[in-house]
C-alpha cells in the first residue's frame, strides 16, 4: 500500500454521531487503541495519512487520541456484536484493520485454572477478532487494497507454565489470522500477523488485576519494548508497496530470549 492521501479532517463521536467522514484519506480501523500499541499504532498511521478509526470500551480516552490525531473516537466493545454493528454501519470505507484488543488475565496452573479468566481470554483475543474481522473483511476487499494486522505475541508461539489461558487463546487468534491469509489468496488483502514478546504497556496490569508491583516486577531488571516500537513496525508494514506481504513479524527485546526466559531468569 502507497501511503494514504492526507486530509484527516474530522475528529467525531460514533457514540453520538454515527458519521465517519474521512474526507479522501484511507480508513485504518485500530481496536484497543486506548492505551499502549494500540494509541501508539493510531498515531503513527495517522501520520502516514491515515484517517484513523480509534475504538475502544474507554471512550474517553480514544475522544482524547482522535482529536490529537484528527481521527474518529468510536465506543467499541469487540466482544459485543451490536456494537461492531454500529462501527461497520457508520463505516464509509476501510482500508486496513489492526487487530490489537486482547490480553491477559491472570496466570494459573491448567489444574488451577479460573474460568472466568479464560472466558475473558477466549472472549477477546479470539472471538472478538474473529468478530471484527468477518464484519469489516467485505470492506477490506472492496477497498481493493486491504491489509489486516493482527497483534498476536510470543505466546502464540510458545507453552510456557501457567500461561495456558493466554497461550491457548493466543494460539486459537494466531491460527484464525493466519487461516484467512490462506483462504484470501488471490483476494486484494494483505495479512500481517506481529507477534511482540515484553512490551511495557497496561498488559500486566490486566492481566494481574491492576496490582502495579506485580506489574511492575514483570519489567524490574530489564529492558522491555515499548509501545512506539511495535507501532513503527505496524508502519512499516502498512507503509510497503501493495504486493508486499509481511506474513509474520516476531519481535522481542534484546533481554528476553524466550516467554520464560530472559537476562534475569538466565
Ligand atoms: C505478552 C508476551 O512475553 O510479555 O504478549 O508474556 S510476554
Amino acid at each position: 500500500m502507497t501511503s494514504a492521501s492526507s486530509d484527516p479532517t474530522t475528529t467525531t463521536s460514533a457514540g453520538s454521531d454515527p458519521t465517519i467522514s474521512p474526507g479522501d484519506a484511507k480508513v485504518a480501523v485500530v481496536t484497543g487503541a486506548s492505551s499502549g500499541i494500540g494509541e501508539a499504532t493510531a498515531k503513527e498511521l495517522a501520520a502516514q495519512g491515515f484517517h484513523v478509526v480509534v475504538g475502544a470500551r474507554r471512550f474517553d480516552r480514544v475522544s482524547a487520541l482522535a482529536r490529537e490525531i484528527g481521527g474518529t473516537a468510536v465506543e467499541l466493545d469487540i466482544t459485543d456484536q451490536s456494537s461492531v454493528d454500529a462501527l461497520v454501519a457508520a463505516l464509509p470505507r476501510v482500508d486496513v484493520l489492526v487487530n490489537n484488543a486482547g490480553g491477559a488475565k491472570g496466570m494459573a496452573s491448567v489444574a488451577d485454572a479460573v474460568i472466568d479468566d479464560w472466558t475473558w481470554m477466549w472472549e477477546t483475543n479470539v472471538l472478538g477478532t474473529l468478530r471484527i474481522t468477518k464484519a469489516l473483511l467485505p470492506g477490506l476487499i472492496a477497498s481493493g487494497d486491504g491489509l489486516i494486522v493482527t497483534v498476536t505475541s510470543t505466546a502464540a508461539l510458545e507453552a510456557y507454565d501457567n500461561g495456558a489461558g493466554y497461550t491457548s487463546a493466543k494460539h486459537a487468534e494466531a491460527v484464525l489470522h493466519r487461516t484467512l491469509r490462506l483462504e484470501l489468496l488471490g483476494q486484494p488483502v494483505r495479512l500481517t500477523e506481529v507477534c511482540p514478546g515484553m512490551v511495557e504497556t497496561e498488559f500486566s496490569m490486566v492481566r494481574f488485576g491492576g496490582d502495579q508491583a506485580r506489574a511492575d516486577a514483570v519489567y524490574e531488571g530489564l529492558t522491555p519494548l515499548i509501545a512506539d516500537d511495535i507501532a513503527e513496525i505496524i508502519g512499516f508494514v502498512a507503509s510497503r508497496p501493495s504486493r508486499v506481504n509481511l506474513d509474520q513479524i516476531v519481535v522481542r527485546p534484546r533481554d528476553q530470549a524466550t516467554s520464560r526466559r530472559n537476562i534475569k531468569t538466565g
